[in-house]
């Protein structure tokens, strides 16, 4: 079994929906379940600002999925939500970012881990901060509580 750090994303009209229904797919997919999830955060956007405000989360997930793998469901997932709602270009209706997988450091051209943003986004660190532990450690970064 992996442990997997997942951080969700939405600015579209109704982020919560999106959040909410990619949480309970990502819940659904096989040999995968969520087992915490964090509180919803609404944030101005980081980049570009002349997007709407974003709601994200960050769940911690067990799954039987391998890092590549993972990313693939994850994406169709993403897709999925795209298919729905977007006709044309447009601010993403859902994100889904892997954060943490295990202890593991990852240098692939599909797959970045620990996600290189992690300690750079006040809006990852909070929700991550909130479903561990004081002294939960990011692999190859050290402490979470010190980048709060
Ligand atoms: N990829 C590499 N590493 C990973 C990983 N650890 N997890 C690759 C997921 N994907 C990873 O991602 C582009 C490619 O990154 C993927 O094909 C995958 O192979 P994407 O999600 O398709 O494209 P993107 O959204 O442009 O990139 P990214 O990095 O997810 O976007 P950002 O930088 O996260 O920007 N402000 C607030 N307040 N809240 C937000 O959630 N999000 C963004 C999106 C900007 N500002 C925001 C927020
Ligand atoms: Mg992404």
């Amino acid at each position: 079994m992996n442990t997997v750090f997942i951080a969700l994303g939405s600015n579209l009209n109704n982020p919560i929906y999106h959040l909410e229904k990619g949480i309970r797919d990502i819940n659904h997919l096989s040999k995968t379940r969520v087992i915490k999830r964090s509180s919803l955060y609404k944030s101005k956007p980081i980049g570009p600002q002349n997007q709407p405000n974003y709601i994200n989360a960050v769940i911690k997930v067990i799954t039987h999925f391998e890092p590549i793998s993972l990313l693939d469901v994850l994406q169709d997932i993403e897709n999925k939500h795209h298919r729905k709602r977007i006709k044309r270009w447009g601010p993403r209706t859902l994100d889904l970012d892997i954060l943490i997988f295990n202890d593991l450091v990852i240098n692939h051209e599909r797959l970045v881990i620990p996600h290189p943003e992690i300690i750079n986004r006040e809006f990852v660190l909070v929700p991550l901060r909130e479903i561990t532990n004081h002294e939960f450690i990011i692999p190859k970064y050290g402490k979470l509580i010190q980048y709060i």
